[in-house]
């Protein structure tokens, strides 16, 4: 696997972090079961993410994920990579329907009240630690038309609007040094987290719309994440706390098994 070229910023960040975040990732991964599965989960589902790395056949996902059990240099570079984006798509490419999904049927998706509403910022923030939905739309917005891979063997091109996840973390005050951002839904507890290179890309957007509408409840009303180069269920729906820290958050996957860093 060819190692990639890394910025000024993700050198001092892997400095800064690269080993506790490779320890902690390690604990995660600690059991032999656990680590089947998430290798199992990949391959199938991690497939259209990974060929983008130049990992394009079982063998080399595969190898590439042995690889991420002894975590040499090639995987923190694999996994670190900011400068990689996610491939874009013409509008006549968009996924119509796009796919609903969640661990529960669309029929329990959360009602969320935009009255009451308010986004929380917590941990490692100097700032403003709430957010109403005005707030959020009044940022800078931006749109993108990605593609979403889900582990269970689907994927779908959508287009999502909102805002870039690094200028709402400057905005907030959050601490961009820090490891890793957790956030947490509306719905049953779901959460998930993702480190601070992957928050920091170009492309995480914190979603407000859906194809030019406000998001509708089943694809994560009143906001979401869209991490397009992170698998499905890194993408959170229904997101109301955003948790800026530097011990290890997991996930609500993550935590049955799915592998903690699940993209590129
Ligand atoms: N809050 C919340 N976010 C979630 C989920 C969920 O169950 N709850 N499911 C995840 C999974 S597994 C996938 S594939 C995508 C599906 O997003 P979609 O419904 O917009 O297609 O949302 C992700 N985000
Ligand atoms: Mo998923």
């Amino acid at each position: 696997m060819a190692t990639r070229k890394r910025t000024p910023r993700q050198d001092s960040f892997l400095a800064t972090h690269g080993e506790s975040i490779i320890r902690d990732a390690q604990r995660e991964l600690k059991s032999p079961a656990r680590r089947l599965f998430g290798q199992r989960l990949l391959t199938v589902g991690g497939m259209a993410l990974l060929s983008g790395s130049g990992l394009t056949d079982d063998k080399a996902v595969n190898a590439a994920l042995r690889r991420i059990s002894s975590f040499n240099d090639d995987v923190q570079a694999l996994l670190f990579d900011p400068n990689k984006l996610a491939p874009t798509y013409p509008e006549s490419m968009i996924t119509r329907p796009f796919p609903f999904n969640a661990f529960y049927d669309i029929d329990d998706v959360p009602e969320i009240d935009v009255a009451t509403y308010r986004l929380q910022v917590t941990g490692l923030v100097r700032g403003k630690r709430t957010w109403t939905l005005d707030e959020l739309r009044a940022l800078p917005q931006e749109s993108q038309i990605t593609r979403l891979v889900c582990v269970e063997g689907w994927s779908a091109i959508g287009h999502w609007g909102g805002v870039r996840f690094s200028e709402f973390l400057r905005r907030a005050g959050a601490d961009t040094s820090a490891k890793y951002v957790s956030l947490h839904c509306a719905d049953y507890s779901y959460w998930t987290s993702i480190d601070m290179p992957t928050a920091l890309h170009a492309q995480t957007l914190l979603t407000l719309t859906y194809d030019g509408a406000v998001l509708p409840p089943k694809y994560g009303f009143p906001m979401r994440l869209r991490v397009p180069t992170k698998l499905g269920f890194k993408n959170p729906k229904h997101i109301v706390a955003i948790e800026i820290t530097n011990r290890y958050p997991g996930g609500y996957w993550e935590n049955q098994g799915y592998n903690w860093f699940s993209g590129s």
